[in-house]
């Protein structure tokens, strides 16, 4: 692991820039796994907050997309670029160029539940897909979920406020770097996949947070596409799929 991290995942973070790598095994093979990650133009394949890619031209380095954002986050649009596909060593790299992150979260009603909930804890996908788009989720949220007193950054109203007013430009000059590498999990065809970021750090707001902040998002990014790998295998396990 270590190796693979020093081979593909060496950003160089400058003074205010910040930077991280997350890792996760999934329970399927390799083969099946980078099939999912290697198609830039269709993120939405595994990634929860992505509604639409339309990407233009063939899937080349420098091909650009343009991802547009469910509701409730504190974005619309993405756009992208393609920095890195090797289908031999399994690296895809892509850097955002633009797009409306800028959106100012001024109300915690405006936010997904799923999206706090994200921030709030370790992404346990226990919300459906349509409740993140009811907003009037979040309150019920804030109340009830536990979870928001073992974060490390919120804890009080007021900070959980804080925080999302923050919830605006967290991706200036952000490049994420993911690979895939086969391993074996129970005996089984498994994946060790890795992602690493760097990004600017916005005035106003720590390393730490930011860190946190996009965190959030690689790490339910990652769940989910555990999970939808995870059930293509146990779909093909069954006879008659
Ligand atoms: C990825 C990683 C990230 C995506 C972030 C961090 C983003 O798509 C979302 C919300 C934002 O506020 C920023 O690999 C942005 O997808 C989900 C639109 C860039």
């Amino acid at each position: 692991e270590e190796e693979y991290v020093r081979r593909h995942h060496s950003h160089e973070p400058g003074d205010n820039q910040c930077s991280s790598t997350l890792v996760k095994h999934i329970r399927a093979p390799a083969h099946l796994v980078w099939s999912l990650v290697r198609q830039f133009d269709q993120p939405q394949k595994y990634k929860p907050f992505v509604s639409r890619c339309v990407a233009q031209g063939d899937l080349e380095i420098g091909s650009v997309r343009e991802v547009n954002v469910k509701s409730g986050l504190p974005a619309t649009t993405s756009t992208e670029r393609l920095e890195q596909l090797d289908d031999n060593e399994h690296v895809l790299s892509v850097k955002i160029v633009g797009g409306d992150h800028r959106l100012r979260v001024c109300n915690l009603s405006c936010l997904s539940p799923y999206f706090i909930h994200c921030l709030i804890s370790q992404p346990v996908c226990k919300y459906q897909l349509d409740q993140i788009l009811n907003p009037l989720m979040c309150q019920v949220i804030k109340e009830h979920d536990g979870s928001v007193l073992h974060s490390p950054f919120l804890h009080s109203d007021r900070q959980l406020d804080a925080m999302f007013q923050k919830a605006e430009m967290h991706c200036m000059n952000y490049c994420s770097i993911i690979t895939v590498h086969p391993m074996v999990i129970d005996g089984r065809p498994g994946t060790l996949v890795i992602e690493s970021f760097v990004v600017d750090v916005p005035e106003g707001n720590t390393k730490d947070e930011t860190c946190y902040f996009v965190e959030a998002f690689i790490k339910c990014n990652l769940k989910s596409l555990a999970d939808v790998c995870e059930q293509l295998v146990e779909k093909a396990k069954q006879p008659d799929a």
